[in-house]
């Protein structure tokens, strides 16, 4: 864990058809909103994460739009400005378990997908960011051994009441060469060291130390309007791109 504060991203995610317990919110404008390090990878999104016993809510920001995150980073988001009234966050609804949001549609902001879906993935921590995660599993490990064990195990999709046309068809997408490490350098180190599941965490960690250094100051984009750039000059560019789409928000914890 980081020593002071972080600079993340809230990304918006949106709910392309509220059904369930989202049913509630018909009419407003609601997003999964995922906090990430790492905005630059967003072309490589191929589903987003909760945790199925994580307990989540809906609350109202400042521009109009309905983000299901954690009460903690509900609590965060009113106190940088985010939410509707300053220091107080609104929620429309309350009492959402990850489980109730498996399957959602969404539309991710720069993904090369048209609509992903939200999957379970067990390792989320509910005290870090907002208890949501997007997934790349061409530059994260944990992202890449979590959608590999829902590709492998049918009945681990079915526990979670999902459908094979939410999980199969979403292959690895390469975003980011890295010099000796290929393109999509998380499936190649997760190869490399037999992960094949979110919970080998030693593994994971070898995995990770290796790739986020490397990937970070030596890997170039390949996608997007700064392909061709290095990832740490191309990220606060294409940071600030999604921001003023409306796309995301800034966050610090
Ligand atoms: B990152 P830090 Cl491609 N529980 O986004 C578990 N993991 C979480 C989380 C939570 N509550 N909230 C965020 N995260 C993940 C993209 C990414 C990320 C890439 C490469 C590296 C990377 C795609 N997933 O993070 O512990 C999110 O994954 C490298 C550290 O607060 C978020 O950024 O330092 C990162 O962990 C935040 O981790």
């Amino acid at each position: 864990e980081g020593v002071g504060p972080q600079e993340y991203t809230l990304i918006k995610l949106r709910v392309l058809e509220l059904k369930g317990k989202l049913a509630a919110l018909e009419g407003r404008d609601v997003f999964l909103a995922p906090a990430t390090l790492r905005p630059e990878t967003m072309y490589g999104q191929t589903n987003c994460f909760v945790l199925p016993e994580g307990d989540y809510g809906a609350y109202e920001m400042k521009d109009g739009s309905v983000l299901v995150v954690s009460a903690r980073s509900a609590r965060g988001m009113a106190h940088q400005d985010l939410t509707k009234d300053w220091g107080v966050a609104v929620c429309l609804l309350d009492g959402i378990k990850g489980n109730d949001l498996m399957g959602l549609p969404l539309r991710a902001p720069n993904a090369t997908y048209d609509t992903v879906y939200v999957l379970p993935l067990l390792t989320i921590s509910m005290g870090k960011g907002t208890g949501v995660v997007t997934s790349v599993p061409s530059d994260a490990p944990d992202d890449y051994a979590a959608l590999l064990e829902l590709k492998d195990k049918p009945a681990f999709r079915a526990k979670f009441g999902l459908e094979d046309h939410m999980v199969m068809p979403f292959e690895v997408v390469p975003i980011i060469e890295i010099p000796g490490y290929g393109s999509t350098s998380a499936k190649l180190m997760c190869e490399k060291l037999k992960i094949k599941s979110c919970k080998e965490a030693d593994k994971l960690k070898k995995a990770k130390e290796e790739v986020y250094l490397k990937g970070f100051y030596e890997g170039v984009m390949l996608m997007g309007p700064c392909a061709g750039e290095k990832v740490c000059d191309a990220k606060a560019k294409i940071r600030k791109e999604l921001m003023d789409r409306g796309d995301a928000m800034p966050f610090f914890e």
